[in-house]
Parts: C-alpha cells; structure tokens; sequence
C-alpha cells in the first residue's frame, strides 16, 4: 500500500491549483521525506517538470538501443553476442517502466512518443555519437551506464513514488551493464597492442560527452533549483559530474586505459579530481540537433514506429476480444 497521510488526496484533475490546503498537504508530504503518489493533488508545475523529464528519460532508453544494436550482429563471439543482446532488451524495458511512470501523471506513451517523433522532446544528447568499433560497447557500458548511475541512483529516492520504484529497479540492471562494459575494455586492454589502441581510441571519443550527459553546468541549468526544492533531482548536474570523474579515474588505472585530459589531476585540498574545461558548444550543438547521428536516430525511431504499427493493432485486437469475451461471461 503506498500513499501517506498528509491532506487531501484526490481533485478532479489531479492539481493542486491554487488551493491552499492542497499546497500545504504536498508541502507537508515533501518536508516528511515521504513520497507523493498519483492520486495525490500536486502543483501543476510538479506534474509538469516530472512528465518531461521521466519522457526524455523513457526516451534516452529507447533511441539509446540503437547505437549497441548496431553490433548486435557483429559481436566478436555467442558469449558477447548474447550479453548485448540481453542488455540491449534491458533497455527496452526500461523504457517499458518509465512510460508506465509517465502515464500515471496522465501522460500516455503514444502522446509522449508523438513528441518524440515530432522533435518537440529531447532524448539524452550522448546517443547521438556513432558506435564505430566492438570497443565503443566496452566504453558504452563501462562510461555510458556508469554516468548513468551515478544520475540515476538519487532519483531511487526521487519525490514521487511510480518514477523512484522504477528507478530501483533500472539501477541494478544498469550496475550489471556497467561491469559488462568494463569487462569487454579490459579484455581489450590486456589483447594485442591493436586491441589495446582500439580500447584507447574509444575512451578517447566517449569521455567528453559522457561528461556532458549530466547536463549544463549548474549556473546554466534553468531547471535544476525548483526540481530540487521538490525533491525530484536530489543533487546538482556538478555535483554529480564530480562524482563520476572521481569513480572513473581510479578505475581507468586498473583498466591500463588513459583518460584524454591533460588537465586530470588530484585536488589534495577539496578532495576531488580536478578536470579540464568541457566543451560546451558541442554540448549545446547536438541539443541542437547538430550532433554527428542526430538525424539517423530520429528517423531510424520513426521507421521502427511505423514497421511496428501492426503489432500495437494486433494488441488492441486481442485486448478487445478479451473484454467482450469477460463482459459476455459476466
Ligand atoms: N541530453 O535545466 P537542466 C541512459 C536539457 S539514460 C539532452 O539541467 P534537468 C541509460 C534538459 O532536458 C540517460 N538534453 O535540465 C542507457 C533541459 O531542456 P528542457 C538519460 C539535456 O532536467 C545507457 C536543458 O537541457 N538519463 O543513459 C541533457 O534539470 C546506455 C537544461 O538542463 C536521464 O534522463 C542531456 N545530456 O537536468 C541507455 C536521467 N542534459 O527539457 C542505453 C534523468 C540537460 O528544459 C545505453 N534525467 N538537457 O527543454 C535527469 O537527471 C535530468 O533531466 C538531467 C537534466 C540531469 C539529464
């Protein structure tokens, strides 16, 4: 049973809207640590920012399948093959639950994928680089997922309850993707000096924009304050930045892989690891649309979409069937 005890729950469209005791019942459920669930009355706002955020999410998930489904077929061996393939699905049902956490704030996943299709959503910037080598599954799983835990662990304890359930879960798939990853460079690492280079070649093109997926810096994040005053982010797109350069340096070493950034070094005073200015133009660029695979993955998504139109009716069908053959028994 989920809900808490803190004012009124239901309005007719699920807002707050200006109420007052439906402001304090929401305020008094935030200042508890407890968690706002879908029949309780919320700001607007509230609705808003998480309907967009779990929808880039769900997003990320799905166009994020593309760049590793390119080496489904080319993996070097049944053992990889199999692990990407599983991976691959693990994302897919990612989405699969944080769709399902969208449309409890009332927004279905056709409307979200629409918007999608339509430009009019944004889906995380780091997909929209090439995989061009069996090492870019390595770098993917080990900086790719690993930044992605390191977002994604807080928001286990987001404010509302549907995305931080989800969140558990997509967090231990996400661990076991991240040691794939590490595992796939470390055995390139330790191969041939051209497995070796190809490793290091991989790192060299992910590192950056892994670090951009964490967002723009916290002074141009015009989203950041009111998603933590409602303890939807629980910290800053720096501070958790920071977190991942200091995870990943240490690992780097034991990967024999290096880091491209002449500016990596270790701050004795506030005990972090110091890193180089991030490109921020590029960042903005490919938010843009200017990215180097931008254009391939929407239109790869729309065709998907479309080549899968027969399953959603044949769904729908069967779904129809089973009501009238229900509504005949009762
Ligand atoms: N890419 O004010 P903020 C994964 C946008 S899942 C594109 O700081 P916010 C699993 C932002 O939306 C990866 N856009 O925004 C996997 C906003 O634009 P808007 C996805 C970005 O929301 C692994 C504007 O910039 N993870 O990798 C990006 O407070 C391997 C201003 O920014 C999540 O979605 C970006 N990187 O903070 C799958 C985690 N950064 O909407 C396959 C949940 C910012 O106002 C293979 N999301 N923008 O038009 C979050 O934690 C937050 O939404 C942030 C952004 C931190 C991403």
């Amino acid at each position: 049973m989920y809900g808490n005890d803190f004012g009124p729950k239901i309005t007719a469209d699920g807002d707050a809207g200006d109420d007052p005791a439906l402001l304090d019942g929401f305020q008094r459920t935030l200042d508890a640590g407890e968690r706002i669930e879908p029949r309780d009355a919320m700001p607007a706002g509230y609705r808003k920012t998480l309907i967009r955020q779990i929808a880039q999410h769900a997003h990320s998930e799905i166009i994020g399948m593309q760049p590793e489904g390119n080496w489904i077929t080319r993996a070097p061996s049944l053992r990889r093959k199999a692990i990407l393939m599983a991976k691959v699905q693990d994302e897919a049902g990612h989405g699969l639950y944080l769709y399902a956490a969208a449309e409890t704030l009332g927004a279905s996943r056709e409307e979200l994928l629409n918007l999608l299709h339509d430009g009019k959503q944004k889906y995380s910037s780091i997909f929209n680089y090439p995989t061009l080598t069996w090492a870019d599954m390595g770098a993917i799983g080990w900086l790719v997922d690993g930044a992605a835990i390191v977002n994604q662990v807080p928001i286990c304890r987001c404010s509302y309850g549907p995305y931080a359930r989800a969140m558990v879960r997509i967090c231990k798939e996400e661990s076991f993707h991240q040691r794939q990853g590490f595992e796939i460079l470390d055995t390139l690492s330790g191969g041939s000096p051209s497995q070796h280079a190809m490793a290091q070649d991989a790192i060299d093109r992910w590192w950056w924009p892994s670090l951009m997926m964490f967002g723009p810096p916290d002074d141009q994040s015009p989203n950041s304050a009111q998603s933590m005053a409602w303890g939807i982010k629980r910290f800053s797109n720096d501070e958790l930045r920071q977190r991942f350069v200091d995870m990943i340096v240490p690992q780097a070493k034991i990967l024999r892989l290096a880091l491209p950034d002449p500016d990596l070094r270790w701050n004795a005073e506030t005990e972090h690891w110091d890193f180089g200015a991030i490109d921020w133009a590029e960042f903005f660029g490919v938010l843009k649309g200017d990215g180097p695979c931008n254009e391939q993955r929407v239109a790869h998504r729309r065709g998907a979409h479309t080549d899968g139109a027969w399953v959603r009716e044949a769904a729908l069908a069967y779904a129809d069937k089973q009501a009238t053959r229900t509504a005949e028994v009762a």
